[in-house]
């Protein structure tokens, strides 16, 4: 069963199709809760079909079909700059409002210009045909972009019901407008969203997410920076005479940014005021959810070699980092962990947010799993996740339910960081996409090497992006590679389970509905969600 943002008409009819119980299907919006929408569905997830749950989840990598060409550049250089290793990211969303996901991804610059000198570094908009084909229309959307980009948010900041885009990057972020006409207009200036912190120039942003913090409908935007670094100044590092990335050690962290929607078109930094900034971190992934079901979205940031932040939103227009007390600071070790992408997602189905976060080899991949009253317990190791993800590192990564049986699942976008990283520290550099199948009752299954030839192939996987791309009621994913074209894989897992797609309209709240927990009842049991763009490592789903 999925839970996304749109084509609610079609997940009814799908509902009448099969043997959910369409009648009993109340769709109840109201905003008595803050300004959050609450919304609840009820069925029947039954098998008529008699297909047992466990059918095998099968990915097809559909991207020489579907007439997308792009290459991420990331322009390695001799000097091998930190920047080189860290894009880039993906967008799933639909611009053009045609019932179809759309993907953005975000491209490198030549260094060390940081300019998009020649097209094939051009941010890149390909707009879904239907077909299984998309055709590039970027030049027409005006999305080719400025700068060194890393990663994307999508969201109708403005509540014209057109899906808005945020691109975070290096030395430039900018916002793009939706016309609804497709194209967009860059009005990073008047918005006031350039990234620049006052006396400090321009942080390097490496992600960035929607989340209406102070429930007015409006969605504000959480902008993710990583280390203090200009290309100019960088040093060089080398292990046994080789020429080597730095360590993330060698840089200091930089505070995040929180810009609050004045409704007007423009936005406050509220970073100071909200205490966001005091938190100074080496951010790399953001996810939201409403954690303690207080009714304020709380925001969680995992930092590279540094602790997470878990930032408690305490309801009047700030925030406090419990993430120490709540138990996600530090893996199970008492270590920091190389926080990659994450997701914030009850994985259980207890109706609690649960946290997981991808890493580095050695650390394993941290799933906490929220307890209530504040509390996380981490569960990597007793859920199988630890023996499983220990050996490897990945980026891009996402929590949903990919065989639709009602029980979550993991992906995480397998690759080294260092693409020396055989010379430097003898373990190869492109490693294969992972899939982790929730087995219920919090044990996991590595189902990689049965989930489609895709994923025996090893590459330097880096952003994952999630949704339906063919409206067959699967999850679909969008990943990026460095230096090579992205895969399409377009979920053909055999099962007939049951599903739904909800498009949230928010009416009080923001259009998108982001915030809104979902919760499903059926016959074999309560499934919840939330709804939210923010996933992964510089990407945004459905
Ligand atoms: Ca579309
Ligand atoms: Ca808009
Ligand atoms: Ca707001
Ligand atoms: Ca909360």
């Amino acid at each position: 069963m999925i839970t996304t943002r749109r084509a609610f008409v079609r997940g009814l009819a799908a509902l009448s199709a099969g043997t959910l119980n369409s009648q009993a299907l109340p769709i109840l919006c109201n905003s008595s809760q803050g300004a959050k929408n609450q919304l609840q569905g009820a069925g029947q997830r039954v098998s008529a079909t008699g297909q047992s749950a466990d059918s095998p989840i099968i990915f097809e990598n559909t991207i020489e079909a579907s007439k997308i060409h792009f290459v991420l550049k990331n322009s390695v250089s001799p000097q091998r700059y930190s920047i080189e290793t860290m894009t880039g990211g993906v967008a799933v969303f639909d611009y053009n409002n045609n019932g179809l996901l759309d993907i953005f991804f975000t491209n490198g610059a030549e260094i060390p210009s940081l300019q998009k000198s020649d097209p094939s570094f051009y941010n890149r908009l390909f707009r879904n045909n239907g077909d299984g084909t998309f055709t590039d229309v970027t030049e027409k959307a005006g999305l080719a972009g400025v700068g060194y980009s890393m990663g994307v948010a999508a969201g109708d900041y403005d509540n014209d019901g057109f899906v808005d885009l945020y691109v975070a990057g290096f030395d430039r972020n900018q916002l793009f407008h939706n016309n609804g006409d497709g194209t967009f207009t860059d009005v990073t200036e008047n918005a006031g969203v350039s990234g620049i912190v006052s006396g400090q120039g321009k942080p390097w942003s490496v992600t960035a997410g929607w989340i209406d913090y102070n429930n007015d409908g409006l969605l504000d935007l959480f902008v993710v920076n990583y280390l203090d670094y200009s290309v100019s100044t960088a040093h060089s590092c080398q292990t046994d005479n080789i020429i080597d990335y730095c360590s993330p050690d060698e840089y200091r962290g930089t505070p995040n940014i929180l810009y609050q929607n004045n409704g007007d078109g423009t936005f406050t930094d509220v970073s100071r005021q909200s205490h966001v900034s005091q938190y100074v971190g080496k951010g790399m992934g953001v996810a939201f959810a409403d954690y303690d079901d207080d009714g304020f979205t709380d925001i969680f940031v995992s930092n590279d070699t540094f602790p997470n932040f878990l930032l408690h939103n305490n309801g009047d227009g700030t925030f406090t980092d419990v993430a120490l007390l709540a138990g996600v600071a530090y893996n199970e070790n008492g270590k920091t962990v190389a926080g990659m992408g994450t997701d914030f997602r009850d994985i259980d189905n207890d109706g609690r947010p649960d946290i997981f976060h991808a890493a580095m080899y050695g650390d394993t991949f941290p799933l906490y799993r929220n307890l209530g009253k504040g509390q996380f317990e981490d569960v990597t190791d007793k859920t199988g996740m630890a023996a499983m993800t220990t050996r490897f590192t990945a980026w891009g990564t996402g929590i949903f339910d990919f065989g639709n049986d009602g029980d979550k699942d993991i992906f995480a976008a397998g690759s080294a960081i260092l693409d020396n990283s055989m010379e430097v520290n003898h373990r190869p550099y492109p490693l294969p996409n992972f899939l982790y199948r929730n087995l219920g009752n919090m044990a996991f299954k590595d189902v990689s090497t049965q989930a489609g030839a895709s994923f025996s192939v090893p590459a330097a996987h880096r952003g994952a992006a999630f949704g339906d791309l063919n409206n067959d009621g699967k999850i679909d994913i969008v990943v990026t590679v460095l230096n090579a074209e992205p895969q399409l894989l377009m979920n053909r897992s055999r099962n007939h389970n049951h599903w739904i797609i909800l498009k949230l309209v928010g009416v009080a709240d923001n259009r998108d509905g982001l915030g809104t927990k979902v919760k499903i009842t059926t016959a074999n049991g309560v499934q919840y969600n939330e709804a939210t763009t923010a996933v992964g490592y510089n990407s945004s789903s459905d």
